[in-house]
């Protein structure tokens, strides 16, 4: 399996995040890549430039990330950039320049500031799932993007759940791009990848399935019910599976099953993987039942497709076992 990661996706480094109304130490650390990277090595990622970012991301938005943090300085604030007012309703597309105004219009929470290195990383992790996305392209059957920061919750022009930068589309959209598709994209974060559905739900091109935890109990709320199954020509092409806390294996892998069937049938040729590890057990953040042996079942059933897989890292924030339940993960693949 080839492993892309880049050094420059650990400059991003958020201090804190909001938690029950009190600050808690950001789950979404450095230290990840770190835990992930002693498991397996990766090379360094190519660079291919801002355009396929921009096949998917607003160029204002894709501007925005990149100028917030010294505009947040700029206006003589300290610490990390981050919104407190977010447009609830019919968003108007208001030229403001306010960095406040800026943070809100282009996020839906309060959990993804902007720190210095930001724009850097998620650049990088960007250019990761590119670089993995082109092995394929020269022959490999499956190869693992180690992005961090992650990027399943953020959308055409909106940052959100530890996101910057879509990872995962970015590669699907130069995939179709480049005629390998019909492209399936299954995610299998614990979280809903609202991100990744709003961006492909009227595309017909970009099957969508996601396993998650139900968003009636969990993050991120407004996305993920089973009744969101695309739009216009999309309608039929997004798969929603919401699953209750305390999932273990047996209901994890029945779930599985029905979306591996459904990609199966839509007639997918290349699979596009959004893996989190925080449907593991010891998640600090989050409530499912899965154990580090379960991460190798989990591919090998995702290999019964016997499609080409990019596998795109999204979160897991228990550290000290992420690298393990991944390394399971992938070889599953062999
Ligand atoms: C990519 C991904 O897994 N994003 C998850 C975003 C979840 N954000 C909100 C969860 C709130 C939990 N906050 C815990 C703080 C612990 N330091
Ligand atoms: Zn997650």
């Amino acid at each position: 399996m080839r492993v892309f990661c880049d050094n420059r996706q650990l400059l991003h480094a958020p201090q804190r995040e909001l938690h029950n109304g009190d600050w808690a130490p950001h789950a979404e650390s450095p230290d990840r890549l770190a835990s992930i990277l002693d498991q397996c090595p990766a090379e360094p990622a190519q660079d291919f430039g801002i355009a396929p970012i921009l096949a998917v991301h607003d160029p204002a938005y894709v501007e925005f990330l990149r100028d917030a943090f010294t505009q947040w300085h700029t206006a003589g604030r300290s610490g990390d950039a981050l919104g407190y007012a977010f447009p609830i309703v019919g968003r108007r597309r208001l030229a403001l320049d306010r960095i406040e105004a800026r943070l809100g219009h282009y996020a839906f929470d309060a959990s993804t500031p902007i720190a210095a290195g930001t724009w850097q990383s998620a650049y990088w992790s960007a250019q990761s799932a590119l670089s993995a996305l082109q092995a394929m392209e020269q022959g490999v059957r499956h190869s693992f993007a180690l992005c961090r920061p992650p990027g399943h919750h953020a959308g055409r022009d909106y940052m959100g759940g530890y996101c910057y930068l879509n990872n995962a589309a970015i590669a699907a959209r130069r995939a179709t791009d480049l005629g390998l598709g019909p492209v399936a994209i299954l995610d299998v974060d614990y979280h809903h990848g609202n991100g990744t559905q709003d961006i492909f739900a009227g595309d017909p091109a970009v099957f969508f399935a996601s396993l998650h935890a139900d968003p009636v109990t969990d993050y991120p709320f407004f996305w993920g019910h089973a009744d969101e199954r695309g739009e216009g020509d999309g309608e039929g092409a997004t798969l929603n599976l919401p699953l209750p806390q305390g999932t273990k294996w047996s209901g994890y892998s029945t779930a599985l099953d029905h979306a591996l069937g459904a990609i199966s049938q839509w007639g997918a040729k290349f699979l596009v993987v959004s893996l989190g590890a925080d449907t593991f057990i010891g998640d600090p953040i989050s409530h499912f039942d899965l154990v580090t042996e379960d991460y190798r079942k989990l591919s090998a059933q995702i290999a019964t497709l016997g499609l080409p897989a990019l596998i795109v890292m999204e979160g897991g924030y228990a550290v000290d076992d992420l690298g393990r339940n991944v390394l399971e993960f992938l070889a599953g693949f062999d």
